[in-house]
């Protein structure tokens, strides 16, 4: 992680753009989208507070609350529990952030702040079925072992832990706590020991370093979830503070990418992700002539629950040489399409509004 190598205006560390070092925040280059899979070395890193060092062998998984028998597991008996294998889109709220007018505060992501690894791990019911969750419990935090003090003066007095809570249903559902990224150890910067994976949400909530999980009876207001990460719902009008949770519907565009050049009168091949949660990708439509016709695209391999699509197009471009504008618009299997217009509601997050990208035909 130490090879610093400045590209003109853009600075990388290993093929990723740096967004911010401390705390570290990297981004893939979306053009370089290949495979179902992002390879490790790739995949976006979104951190609040520095890395923390964890010796494997002092870790301990804490499982508390509102359970009837309270235990902690070290990484060694971690790994004998029974995993699984599954695949999983992780976006960051905050992507596409960089296309918002007027700017706002927040890291600058463009469109790599997003990715799909396969996570092995331990599903979150199998600990909370072995501590016992009692009947009146509502919610799990999350809790990790990275933290510190805040420059918000919002934000609480003293330090404060990276932590979020999920929905007692949606914990037993499917999140799952993972101890490996695509077949190897996660990496420190993903979280090891374990992280949580919780599909088809913004990946604030897949927390990682994990050492405790906290059984509620009380819906948890914490941080990351009410001052941070949160958006304005609407109820009769009236504007609430809620949790962000489910990744919205979503189409890129990863090759040409804006300001590139391609041959005129050519088949040139368009490609991206789609990806939506709850449902899956019912099509993906392309417009190469800024939103006055739409083509629809091929959708690639096979639907996978939570994780993303790929798509193409050959577009056959046109004879004459000057400026395109192409948008990519997803359509889910509930119906739903993206916004054209982004909701100011949603503050600095969630912004999923069709980005038409700029190409040269020459
Ligand atoms: N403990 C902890 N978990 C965390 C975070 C963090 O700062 N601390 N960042 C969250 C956010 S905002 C995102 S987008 C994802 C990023 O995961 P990645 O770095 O593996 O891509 O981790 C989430 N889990
Ligand atoms: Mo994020």
């Amino acid at each position: 992680m130490s090879d610093l190598i400045a590209d003109d205006s853009q600075q990388l560390i290993g093929g990723k753009i740096v967004r911010g070092e401390s705390p570290l925040n990297l981004e893939m280059p979306f053009e370089k989208l290949e495979g179902f899979i992002t390879p490790t070395e790739s995949f976006y890193v979104r951190t609040h507070f520095p890395i923390p060092a964890i010796d494997r062998d002092a870790w301990w998984l804490h499982v508390e609350g509102e359970v009837e028998s309270p235990f902690a597991i070290n990484y060694e008996q971690f790994l004998k529990l029974k995993s699984v294998t599954i695949p999983v889109t992780l976006e960051c709220a905050g992507n596409n952030r960089n296309f918002l007018q007027p700017k706002v505060k927040g890291v600058q992501w463009h469109l790599g702040a997003v990715g799909t690894a396969e996570w092995t791990g331990v599903p979150l019911s199998l600990l909370l079925d072995r501590a016992g969750v009692k009947a009146n419990a509502c919610e799990v935090i999350l809790e990790g072992t990275d933290g510190g003090m805040l420059e918000d003066p919002k934000g609480p007095p003293g330090k404060l832990q990276f932590a979020r809570s999920i929905p007692l249903e949606k914990a037993r559902a499917d999140v799952l706590l993972a101890c490996k990224m695509n077949g190897s150890d996660l990496q420190p910067e993903h979280g090891f020991p374990v992280r949580a994976i919780v599909p088809g949400w913004y990946a604030m909530a897949s927390i990682k370093w994990l050492q405790r999980i906290i059984v509620t009876d009380q819906p948890f207001a914490g941080y990351y979830q009410t001052i941070d990460y949160a958006y304005w719902k609407r109820r009769a009008q009236v504007g609430e503070l809620t949790p962000l949770t489910e990744m919205q519907l979503k189409a890129q565009i990863a090759k040409p990418a804006e300001g590139e050049t391609v041959p005129a009168n050519s088949s040139v091949r368009v490609h991206g992700a789609a990806w939506t949660s709850n449902g899956e990708i019912a099509k993906v439509e392309l417009s190469t002539d800024g939103g006055s016709t739409w083509n629809e695209t091929n959708l690639l391999g096979e639907p996978q629950p939570n994780a993303w699509r790929l798509w193409e197009f050959n577009w056959q471009t046109p004879a004459a040489p000057g400026n395109q504008t192409l948008i990519a618009r997803a359509t889910d299997s509930l119906g739903r399409t993206q916004p054209v217009l982004r909701d100011a509601d949603r503050g600095t997050y969630m912004i999923n509004h069709l980005l038409p990208i700029t190409v040269e035909v020459r």
